[in-house]
């Protein structure tokens, strides 16, 4: 694909749409097959029909449990099982997509062995926040099919680094996009009238350094002790090192991980006593993010390696998180270095 991602940027009437953003990454790349489009239109097609339904969730009707738990053992929410309904429809239906990952899901799904794709996804993060009208959204990224004969040889377990585009869906006051396909972090934003998404944050960039920290405190009393000597020192007073941080947490990942990449500073689930692996899932929260955060030059570990290093080992894999600005997220790994 070209570098420049998006066509240049010429006022008009019309604002540069998903598709036409994705067609401009399409145009000149090398016997591009317009696969990766497709793909990529199923996945906001279906994001769109999430944002319909969870806007008018408290209307139709749709909140609340359906008794039934996923494979993480959390009660399911009819707008999970929903949103992982709409994404696997429209992926199946766009007749390009291998095999299916999800996090609502106990088994990779295979699609159309002749595809190229992979896609994992997270159909709707935060679902505890539903309920209450704080953000919520959906998170994806996109992997190679490596496939002979028709086989898929290499499933979704594939370590970050290997992800092609990643994005997640914010569903808040207005319905955003952050989408990466490896050249850059850009931003749209949904006009609900029109239906479209347009491209309203080119090249967004993670500051090197910011001054808000992200982290349940709740959690204090289960984290390690290095986690513990970090979190005294970030709300310690020091103007000279600009402490303390401002604390922000929704308790949601996107809306914690969104405004952290957009002004800067640290998030961070660390592993504690409760989820000695962690709480955040590997395929469907850590690596995207990952990948999102890196591609906006900023970081992304498990509070010590690379996120997008990381061998997974089965579909659900849990792990550390701590996303953020370079400096605050070596800052963090410091402390978890430290003897
Ligand atoms: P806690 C939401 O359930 C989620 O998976 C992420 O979106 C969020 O970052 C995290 O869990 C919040 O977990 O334990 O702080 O409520």
């Amino acid at each position: 694909m070209n570098d420049s991602i998006s066509p240049p940027h010429t006022p008009s009437v019309v604002g540069t749409t998903l598709e036409a953003h994705i067609l401009s990454g399409q145009r000149g790349a090398p016997g591009a097959t317009g696969e990766f489009s497709s793909i990529l239109n199923a996945i906001t097609l279906g994001v769109r029909i999430i944002h319909s339904r969870v806007r008018a969730a408290g209307l139709a009707g749709m909140l609340g449990y359906t008794g039934d738990t996923n494979v993480q053992g959390e009660e399911v929410q009819k707008l999970d099982e929903f949103a992982n309904d709409v994404l696997c429809t429209t992926l199946e239906r766009c007749g390009r997509c291998a095999m299916v990952a999800s996090e609502e899901l106990e088994q990779a799904k295979v699609m159309n062995e002749s595809g190229k794709y992979i896609v994992c996804f997270d159909p709707l993060d935060g679902s505890s926040n539903i309920d209450v009208n704080i953000s919520i959204g959906t998170i994806f990224s996109i992997l190679r099919a490596q496939s002979a004969g028709g086989r898929l040889l290499e499933g979704a377990l594939q370590p970050g680094h290997k992800i092609v585009a990643a994005g997640y869906a914010v569903y808040g006051s207005a319905t955003t996009l952050t989408l990466s396909t490896g050249y850059g972090v850009h931003g749209f934003t949904l006009d609900p009238a029109v239906g479209e998404f347009f491209l309203s944050h080119p090249n967004l960039k993670c500051p090197e350094r910011g001054n808000t920290y992200s982290i349940n405190e709740g959690n204090h009393v289960r984290w390690e002790e290095p986690v513990r000597k970090w979190n005294a020192w970030i709300k310690s007073e020091d103007k000279a090192k600009g402490l303390p941080y401002g604390h922000r947490y929704v308790g949601s990942l996107v809306a914690d991980a969104h405004r952290t990449l957009m002004k800067g500073g640290i998030f961070a689930y660390p592993a504690d006593k409760k989820s000695p692996g962690g709480k955040l899932r590997l395929l469907y929260e850590a690596n995207p993010m990952g990948f999102l955060f890196e591609q906006a030059g900023g970081a992304a570990t498990n509070g010590i390696d690379r996120i997008l290093d990381i061998e997974p080992k089965a579909l659900h894999d849990r792990t550390a998180l701590v996303l953020g600005s370079k400096q605050d997220v070596n800052g963090y790994r410091e402390f978890m270095l430290a003897k």
